[in-house]
């Protein structure tokens, strides 16, 4: 019984998860918001409507977004006519783009984050790879091995059709296997390409048009492991717990669904509202067990899907305005790019924290907290703690 017990020991880490590097990516097309209306409309052939144009320019003035790195150009979709019809069956012509594309992406955000952790890619043990843009079999994680010849021998995962909170999802799933298989060094890869829900505009389908307005394309890896090397690792955040809240009476607020003609969002106005409703709640439960309650003394990483819900959070618990400056910037600068959004916000953390002199990679703080938000709804809730910065 002893051998058994000192085995099961053997196989399971001493620490808790940490992330070890990080690594981003966007496509080379970028499109500056302003611009955005008469580009959305002139590519869908749809400038004769004028009513719907003025709503959509109002959505993309209220998005606070400045700019949009998106793979689809106009030499794109003259091409591939079918997505730009509202409902026309094109799902083919989607899956020929992002079968190729989504793992491509993907493995400049993974060679980054692989050359920031310095280490051999034979070290690597698990793969998981997330998106929602498009599906394959196999899928976009063995395209993923391929391309950076990672390990034959490497454990795969591979999350399809989440949304946007499977960014939080997978950090989720890596603090388990890091936590419970001594030596396991996981990369983990969130990628998005808008080529699955772009489509045309309709007057039966206004929530389409806030999809349009919102999001963007893009890339972020992490490498996750316990028990760092610190002769040769340096971690930047601990994973300290991790849990999912499926929010009460919320169901259908957002949902999507693969047809012939892509993937179609549905967006309820509610959902900022819903959403902060039980922020205080899900903020209990991820702090309660360490005894913070002031809210405005963690670090945060909100999921940036809209700034209605930025707002509504930063109300609804009297956030001060640097809390959530972060997720701003990244909406600002990128647009909601789904499952990678919360992996850019850490990033930008760690390192405003050593360009700002703070003494934690936290801003100075010790705890904080990853958000990520999406269908179901769901919130996906991650707890993390900051390590001390060693300025020059
Ligand atoms: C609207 C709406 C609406 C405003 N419908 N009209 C799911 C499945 C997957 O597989 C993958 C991904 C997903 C989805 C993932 C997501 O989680 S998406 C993230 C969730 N995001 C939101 O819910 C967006 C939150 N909304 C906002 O941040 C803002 O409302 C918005 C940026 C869209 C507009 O901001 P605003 O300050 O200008 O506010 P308004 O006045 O509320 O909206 C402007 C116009 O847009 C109004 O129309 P009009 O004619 O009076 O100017 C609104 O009625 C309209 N609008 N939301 C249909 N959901």
């Amino acid at each position: 019984m002893a051998k058994v017990e000192a085995t099961r020991q053997a196989q399971r880490a001493d620490g808790f998860a940490a992330l070890l590097a990080f690594g981003t990516a966007v496509p080379p097309g970028v499109v500056l918001q302003s611009d955005y209306p008469d580009f959305y409309f002139r590519v869908t052939n749809s400038e004769d409507k004028v009513h719907l144009k003025d709503k959509f320019r109002r959505m993309c003035e209220g998005s606070k977004i400045r700019k949009r790195h998106l793979l689809l150009t106009e030499e794109i979709l003259k091409e591939k006519k079918e997505l730009t019809a509202h409902m026309a069956p094109s799902l083919n012509a989607r899956q020929d783009i992002l079968v190729v594309e989504v793992p491509k992406l993907g493995k400049e955000a993974a060679a980054r984050a692989l050359k920031e952790w310095g280490q051999p890619k034979s070290r690597i043990t698990h793969l998981i790879f997330c998106t929602s843009s498009g599906i394959d079999m196999p899928g976009a994680d063995l395209q993923l091995v391929k391309l950076l010849d990672l390990p034959h021998t490497i454990n795969r995962f591979m999350l399809y059709q989440q949304g946007c909170f499977a960014g939080g999802t997978a950090l989720r799933l890596a603090k388990d296997i890091a936590e419970n298989c001594r030596g396991a060094r996981i990369l983990l890869v969130c990628c998005e390409i808008t080529a699955i829900t772009f489509r045309g505009p309709s007057e039966e389908h206004l929530d389409t048009l806030v999809g349009q307005a919102l999001f963007g394309d893009g890339a972020a890896a992490v490498i996750v492991g316990s028990d760092p090397d610190l002769t040769v690792e340096r971690p930047l955040f601990y994973l300290m717990s991790a849990f999912q809240t499926l929010l009460p009476n919320s169901e259908g607020l957002i949902d999507g669904h693969l047809r012939e003609t892509g993937l179609i969002i549905h967006l309820f106005r509610e959902v900022p509202a819903v959403i902060s409703m039980h922020m205080e709640y899900v903020m209990e439960r991820a702090f309660g067990s360490v005894r913070i309650s002031n809210w405005n003394s963690v670090f945060w990483a909100a999921h940036p899907g809209g700034p209605a819900i930025l707002d509504g959070i930063e109300e609804k618990l009297g956030l001060t305005p640097e809390k959530l400056r972060l997720s701003r910037r990244i909406l600002e600068e990128y647009g909601n790019m789904r499952s990678p959004c919360v992996l850019f916000i850490l990033d930008e953390l760690r390192r405003a924290s050593v360009e700002e002199k703070k003494d934690s990679t936290g801003e100075g703080f010790e705890w904080g907290v990853l958000l990520g938000f999406g269908p179901g709804l769901t919130v996906e809730t991650v707890v993390l703690r900051s390590v001390p910065v060693v300025h020059a």
